[in-house]
């Protein structure tokens, strides 16, 4: 029994890494704007692979806000919610409270059961950068750079991928770090997030999502961070539009160089 139950395992999980080692969308980070993207896309046959580094994907919704779980919304989003089988309250002045936990599931299901293939435990360490393209990114287990062990990586080809990794924007700054680039965002250079300005962080997080550099786009708090935006603390709408915006932008971009 031991046996079939491991064989099981290895055989389908080799076969899901095998068949992402070249993808058309690879997200890197599961938070809200990476899940909900990852959802649209795989909904719509493209195919979508996500890299989470720890073991559950969800990012900062889990959290709420000091760890009350639950988050805030505004009317707009609700049509997101609906779509998403995500219940919601009424609080005040066009803002509506949910629970954190089930608004979480909720994305990691619909972005699993819709066909995104998520890999969790995987870090995102650096990124295939040629001919002035982001074409990839490179991988190795979460423990293993925690651990500071000297093992090299493995690497997945694609044609477009999403820094989805919240408040450190790391495929942003390992790309930047490491290459002469300019990114079309205000200055052509990757700024620093501000401070605390719920009105304006909300608005520049899907503003700003889009494509930064040839092959590489940014949505959620990476997005607000990158473009010297705001923070917006515990309300949820932005990101869930910025990974909808993002979703679009790349589907767009993918027809388009399929004609
Ligand atoms: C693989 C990685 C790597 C890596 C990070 O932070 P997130 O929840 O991201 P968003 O932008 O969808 O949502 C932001 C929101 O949660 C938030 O923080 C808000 C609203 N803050 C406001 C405020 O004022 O503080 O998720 C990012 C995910 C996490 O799960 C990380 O573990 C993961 O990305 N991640 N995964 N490789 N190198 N870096």
């Amino acid at each position: 029994m031991e046996y079939t139950i491991s064989k099981a395992i290895c055989e389908r999980w080799f076969e899901k890494l095998q068949d992402n080692l070249q993808t058309d969308v690879v997200i890197v980070g599961g938070g809200p704007s990476g899940l909900i993207c990852a959802a649209e896309l795989a909904a719509n046959g493209i195919k979508t692979c996500l890299i989470e580094g720890k073991l559950a994907p969800g990012g900062g919704m889990w959290g709420g806000a000091m760890l009350f779980n639950t988050i805030v919304v505004q009317s707009e989003v609700l049509p997101i919610l609906d779509r998403y089988g995500i219940s919601y309250r009424q609080a005040e002045q066009g803002f509506y409270t949910v629970d954190a936990v089930e608004a979480t599931s909720a994305l990691i299901y619909r972005a699993a059961h819709e066909g995104a293939a998520i890999f969790s435990g995987i870090s995102m360490e650096d990124v295939l950068h040629k001919d002035e393209r982001v074409c990839g990114v490179v991988i190795n287990w979460t423990p293993v750079a925690k651990l500071g062990m000297h093992v090299d990586p493995l690497s997945l080809c694609s044609t477009i991928v999403l820094d989805a990794t919240g408040h450190p924007s790391e495929v942003v700054s390992v790309l930047t770090r490491k290459n002469p680039v300019q990114l079309n965002l205000p200055g052509n250079t990757m700024a620093y997030e501000g401070s605390m300005n719920a009105e304006a962080g909300e608005k520049a997080c899907v503003e700003y999502t889009g494509e930064i550099y040839p092959g590489l786009y940014v949505s959620g708090m990476a997005a607000c961070g990158v473009s010297g935006s705001n923070r917006m603390g515990p309300i949820f709408g932005g990101m869930l539009l910025s990974g909808v915006k993002a979703a679009t932008l790349i589907r767009q971009s993918l027809a388009g160089g399929r004609q």
